[in-house]
């Protein structure tokens, strides 16, 4: 078992995709370790996406992920990681496959309804990032 850090970003909650994507969480096998709705500051989202810094969407993505509020959740399986980002499907929902989370509920590359970590470390640091040890037992 291991874990990794999802968010369902603004554009999937404002639309009343929550249940549809929690839906889709439990169904692939996850378990839900800690779950927060939030309204990020600009200060925590520049500090999430600090690893996009310089980059031409960055500026964007951090006025998107303030925009309103947002899903964070901690989740648990075999192939955690591997496993949400297969759920998610590509960055592009043009390019996500059928069933996927970005397919069914992503209207662009920047609006792409969730977020997954991309390795084991990296979960671990944006787990930390946001949830208390405590909430992670
Ligand atoms: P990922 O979320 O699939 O891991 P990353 O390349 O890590 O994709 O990009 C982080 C987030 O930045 C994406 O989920 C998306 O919201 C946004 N993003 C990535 N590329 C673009 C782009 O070309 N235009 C606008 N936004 C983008
Ligand atoms: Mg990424």
């Amino acid at each position: 078992m291991n874990r990794t850090f999802a968010i369902i970003k603004p554009d999937a909650v404002a639309a009343g995709n929550i249940g549809g994507i929690v839906n889709l969480i439990e169904k692939n096998g996850f378990k839900i370790i800690a779950m927060r709705m939030q309204h990020l500051t600009r200060k925590e989202a520049e500090g999430f996406y600090a690893v996009h810094k310089g980059k031409g969407f960055y500026d964007e993505l951090v006025v998107f992920m303030t925009e309103s509020p947002v899903v964070l959740l901690a989740l648990e399986r075999e192939d955690a990681v591997a496993k949400w980002r297969e759920v998610m499907g590509a960055t592009n929902p043009a390019n996500a496959a059928a069933g996927t989370v970005r397919k069914l509920y992503a209207s662009s590359i920047g609006r792409n309804a969730a977020h997954g970590s991309d390795s084991d470390e990296n979960a671990a640091i944006e787990l930390a990032y946001f949830f208390r040890t405590s909430e992670l037992n």
